[in-house]
């Protein structure tokens, strides 16, 4: 018998923050953690993430295009794409011929579109960003906007209160209609309570609509988007079901702001992945999801 490496590879398309506690610096303990082989694809060099008042920017647009040539001579095999974080408009393309060169039929496609947050977009990015994020979204599998990539991504002008289920339920149907199977919006305002949050995902594949619902703390910690994408990619290669996937990414993002928010602490240094990231190696205990 041959025993063979039956590891499962995912290429991850983000960039390296040094300081921040998110992009690579999450996804990879997070799906390492989860039992997959991370091969990130750096898209930029950063000394801290975009929301810290001052920080450097190395652009590796042309240097992922020098990575991609390698794995080609080697004819390497990946079993899954997650993109987040791009440095320019011009990655789009890069994603795309990487996707049209090394994906077979079965791999995992996610992309978290990542633009902005709080109804503004990120500093750095543009229209043209936008606009190419449309177009990426159309060959994943599975996408993860906020609500301000949402209505980014649908063109649409940013509400800031809460949405009437119809609503969302149309928005995230015409955002699957552009490609993806599975659309996962996330820091959705609860009616009359703003203590809570919620997650809905809609699974075009068999038209059902979830929804996960957690208490909301009262602090913004950079990089729990990249955090909660990185929990539900590791959990549907590990063949969760979607409510149970995006039950897993709530509780654990919650379980890292916990044990976060107790201290006195510069909140762009993101939660405290290393306190929590154990919680992941246990399946989840409690599950908290409704159809909608
Ligand atoms: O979490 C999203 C993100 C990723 N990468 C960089 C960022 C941000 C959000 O601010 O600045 C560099």
């Amino acid at each position: 018998m041959i025993i063979q490496n039956q590891q499962k590879r995912i290429v991850a398309v983000h960039d390296l923050s040094c300081i921040g506690r998110l992009s690579l610096m999450a996804v990879v303990p997070i799906l390492t953690n989860m039992g997959l082989q991370v091969c990130p694809l750096p898209t930029a060099l950063l000394s801290c993430h975009t929301q810290f008042p001052d920080y450097t920017f190395l652009d590796l647009t042309e240097e992922m295009k020098r990575i991609i040539a390698n794995w080609r001579k080697q004819q390497l095999r990946f079993h899954a794409f997650y993109t987040g974080y791009l440095g320019s408009p011009q990655q789009v393309q890069v994603v795309k011929d990487l996707l049209h060169e090394f994906r077979h039929e079965d791999d995992l496609v996610v992309v978290d579109p990542v633009l902005g947050d709080n109804g503004t977009l990120y500093k750095g990015m543009t229209t043209q960003m936008v606009e190419e994020m449309r177009e990426l979204i159309k060959h994943a599998n599975v996408i993860t906007p906020n609500i301000t990539e949402m209505f980014l991504l649908l063109g649409e002008p940013y509400r800031a209160g809460a949405i009437e289920d119809k609503d969302l339920k149309a928005y995230l149907r015409t955002l699957a209609e552009a490609g993806p199977e599975i659309v996962i919006v996330t820091s959705v305002p609860v009616e009359g309570d703003p203590h809570q949050t919620s997650v809905y995902a809609y699974n075009s594949i068999d038209r059902r609509y979830w929804k996960v619902t957690c208490p909301f703390l009262p602090a913004h910690y950079p990089g729990t988007g990249d955090s909660f994408t990185s929990v539900i990619t590791g959990s549907l290669m590990q063949g969760d079901s979607l409510p149970v996937a995006i039950d897993r990414a709530t509780q654990f993002i919650l379980q890292g702001i916990r044990a976060t928010f107790g201290y006195d602490y510069n909140n762009l240094e993101g939660i405290m992945l290393e306190k929590v990231l154990r919680n992941l190696e246990t399946p989840i205990q409690v599950c908290t999801y409704e159809l909608v």
